[in-house]
């Protein structure tokens, strides 16, 4: 099985404009380097800077811009649809999210979009100081693709261990077991795409 999204870095060089994605695609993008310029098809301009972020529903009219070098990564996928459901545009920032409950795990969790229904996926922000690591060494149908945002450590996938670093991503296929140990002197950071809501069948 292949991924049912796409995840990329887009490095904007000085005055570039983006394209909309395709049609009932919906788009995140969170910002690394510099800053970018949103527009929205209503008039609205947002500036967003590292660690802001915005989440643009499929068919959702908007340009990002950018008058000086920056980086963002970019998620995209095809909306899967649920009737009375319809999902909003967000613009924030992770330091604005609040910490969330993790049961029988010790790192801190924050999460970009609301969990209501109308959204497909969410984006985690995972924190873990050195040394800590995931208690449980999950297998779930979700897939994840991941950006280690800061420090180093080690994933583990099924049999294999992967030494990690900052800029580093991983895709994570449905159902392959996976495990992470924060190494280092500093403290990890990791963006994680994750399906939700949806049957996987
Ligand atoms: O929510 C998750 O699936 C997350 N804890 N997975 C991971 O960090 N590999
Ligand atoms: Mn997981």
């Amino acid at each position: 099985m292949g991924s049912h999204f796409v995840m990329y870095l887009a490095k904007l060089k000085k005055n570039s404009r983006s394209a909309l994605p395709p049609h009932d695609v919906e788009r995140l993008i969170f910002v690394l380097q510099g800053g970018v310029t949103l527009t929205t098809g209503t008039g609205n301009s947002h500036i967003l800077k590292v660690d802001l972020y915005a989440y643009l529903p499929p068919n959702f009219e908007h340009s990002i811009e950018s008058d000086a070098p920056a980086t963002i990564v970019v998620f995209e996928r095809r909306y899967a649809p649920l009737q009375n459901h319809v999902p909003e545009p967000v613009v924030s920032s992770t330091d604005k999210q609040p910490l969330l409950e993790t049961p029988g795990e010790i790192f801190e969790l924050r999460k970009l979009l609301p969990t209501s229904l109308a959204y497909d996926f969410n984006i985690h922000i995972m924190d873990f100081q050195p040394g800590e690591f995931l208690n449980v060494k999950e297998v779930h149908y979700n897939q994840h693709g991941l950006l280690l945002l800061e420090g180093q450590g080690i994933y583990r996938l099924a049999d294999s261990w992967y030494p990690v670093q900052a800029g580093d991503v991983i895709w994570m296929a449905p159902f392959v077991p996976q495990w992470y140990g924060a190494l280092g002197k500093t403290r990890s950071r990791y963006l994680l795409y994750k399906d939700v809501n949806r049957s996987p069948l």
